[in-house]
């Protein structure tokens, strides 16, 4: 797995807007659910998709609310495996309600 370029770096402001960047190393991004239970299903999701891909997030979880750092750590950086899994990370938590 190749590490982000320069320009790929600069293009997730805009493809990823939800995100935030800790330099070239990971995606960061705070969720808050209605309650334990949408959180716990959220996750229960993006589990079963990380798992499918072979790509997991780092986070943790406290009531509603939910924090993951997305990197790979083959690469010890970003790579598009990084990007895909925030994409799919942002549609399980639309259709958990999460913000
Ligand atoms: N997840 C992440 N985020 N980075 C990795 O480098 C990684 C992973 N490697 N999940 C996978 C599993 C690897 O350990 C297994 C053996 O394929």
């Amino acid at each position: 797995m190749v590490k982000l370029d320069a320009d790929q770096l600069a293009g997730l402001e805009h493809d990823l807007p939800l995100w935030t960047r800790e330099a070239d190393a990971a995606l960061l991004r705070e969720l808050v659910f209605a309650d334990f239970k949408a959180a716990f299903a959220f996750m229960t999701e993006v589990a079963a998709v990380a798992d499918r891909m072979d790509h997991h997030p780092e986070w943790s979880n406290v009531y509603n609310h939910v924090s993951i750092r997305l990197t790979t750590h083959d690469a010890k950086g970003l790579t598009l495996r990084d990007v895909a899994l925030a994409h799919s990370i942002d549609t399980a938590a639309g259709a958990h309600g999460g913000k």
